[in-house]
């Protein structure tokens, strides 16, 4: 059982860890670290292979700097060695599984004792708990269940914070609206881009979306920004908090925020060890504050303890704040491999999300187009974006030179932007595609 204590600054009480000093944590950090490296060596023939072949041993990390002389683990590793070849334990011991859905390739499988589940949703209900859900709420749980593992990590946490449940899943927008209707929940677990989608479904039913008994949103799985917390926050009348995570490192809750501060979310790590390296030249770890590639070691994991794992999530770590001894993390700007580079200049889906929220004629609800047209070798960005549903045609044609200008002036890209019908664009399900790349294949 985890030892608590109450916390001076919240209602809530909080773990021990999360309260503890940043000597004790990194203390904590090293004699874990140590223990997992020495397993994962002992137990998973690929980190025996890799140490040795990088002329490093479990014993040479004498102080948490020491990670640095440690190989990375990537995707394409836990892919390599599909179904189960990273598992450290017998089958028998694995209580559980999950897996990306493999449209990009080999699904990559993860594992889980019976321990490691009682840490996820241990971790799980720190973060909700941080976000401002309290025991005894009602929880809708709007992220898909199954092998994904947002659905069941987020229910076993919501759980074991003492909540009741309401595991809807994703998909279905009218009958969440009638559940959250009737059931009344407290607070939602969901991707901001479906949240978003409930909300305009809401409204074309004519239910004010900020008349709801929601008071909470938890979300995470895909990128968001500021600019949208806005626009969720006002037009559902709640407060929205950060959750993150990745199947290969746990599921949701490595890190959560904290609803008093809003200010990123807190790296859990108790159970982690974050690093930030240069994504182009992996060999350089970069100090806090410094933008890069975020980087993971578990610390406490038992079917799949996982080394250095390249998360390509680019963000910085920041001090922390409302959990001091825990780092926080800015907002990833994007992943690596979703960069766009467009006549050599790097853009994100999110920074033309910041950019488009500014403008009150424009909607959330928008898509990158990328083309070459016929006989050019220059690639063209299309955005195409809803007009918000009261704005004139004429309204939405200025907004749309404002936007091709604004998006030139602080990204450096010229292209071209397509106003579209409210209601056009596909709605997001849970994560939301915003990149059609239609470029003829090389
Ligand atoms: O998306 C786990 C999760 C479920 C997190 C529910 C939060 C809530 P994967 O499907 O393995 O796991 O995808 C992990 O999603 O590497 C990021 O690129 C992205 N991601 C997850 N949370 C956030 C977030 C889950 N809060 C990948 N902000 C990660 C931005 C996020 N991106």
């Amino acid at each position: 059982m985890t030892q608590e204590t109450a916390a001076a600054t919240t209602d809530a009480v909080l773990d021990r860890e999360e309260t503890i000093s940043r000597d004790e944590l990194e203390a904590l950090q090293l004699s874990r670290l140590q223990h997992t490296v020495a397993y994962a060596y002992d137990r998973v023939p690929l980190y025996k292979r890799k140490f040795d072949a990088a002329g490093v041993h479990p014993a040479d990390l004498r102080e948490l700097s020491d990670l640095a002389k440690f190989p990375f683990t990537t995707k394409e590793d836990l892919r390599l060695e599909y179904p189960f070849g990273m598992f450290a334990v017998p089958q028998h011991e694995v209580a559980r599984i999950h897996a990306s859905s493999g449209t990009t390739g080999r699904a990559t499988v993860v594992g889980y004792t019976k321990k490691d589940l009682a840490d996820w949703a241990k971790l799980v209900a720190r973060s909700l708990r941080a976000s401002g859900v309290r025991p005894g709420m009602k929880v809708h749980n709007a992220y898909g269940y199954g092998l994904f593992t947002g659905g069941m990590g987020a229910h076993a946490g919501a759980e074991a914070l003492g909540c009741t449940v309401i595991p809807i899943s994703g998909g279905q927008t009218e009958r969440q609206i009638t559940l959250i209707q009737d059931f009344k929940p407290d607070a939602i677990l969901a991707t901001p881009t479906y949240l978003l989608t409930i909300a305009d479904a809401m409204i074309k039913q004519g239910i004010d979306p900020a008349s709801t008994s929601l008071k909470y949103a938890v979300l995470g799985a895909e990128p968001w920004t500021e600019e949208m917390r806005h626009e969720l926050e006002t037009t559902m009348n709640l407060k929205a908090c950060d959750i993150y995570g990745l199947s290969e490192v746990m599921g949701p809750g490595v890190a959560g925020e904290a609803v008093e501060t809003q200010d990123g979310s807190h790296i859990w790590e108790d159970h982690f060890r974050p690093e930030i390296i240069d994504a182009f030249d992996p060999t350089v770890v970069l100090g806090d504050g410094e933008p890069g590639e975020l980087v993971f070691t578990s610390l406490t994991k038992e079917a799949l303890p996982i080394i250095r794992y390249r998360t390509k999530d680019l963000t910085r770590l920041l001090p922390g704040t409302a959990r001091p001894a825990h780092r926080r993390m800015g907002r990833i700007t994007g992943r690596s491999d979703d960069m766009i580079i467009l006549r050599g200049v790097n853009l994100f889906p999110s920074q033309i999300e910041e950019i488009a929220l500014r403008i009150p004629e424009l909607s959330p609800h928008f898509q990158l187009e990328l083309t070459r047209p016929e006989g050019q070798r220059m690639d063209q960005l299309t955005v195409k974006i809803e007009r918000r549903d009261a704005v004139t045609v004429k309204g939405a044609t200025d907004a749309a030179k404002v936007l091709q200008q604004q998006i030139k002036i602080h990204v450096g890209s010229s292209c071209t932007v397509d106003v579209v019908e409210p209601g056009s664009l596909e709605r997001s399900n849970g994560k939301l595609r915003r990149i059609y790349d239609l470029r003829p294949k090389a």
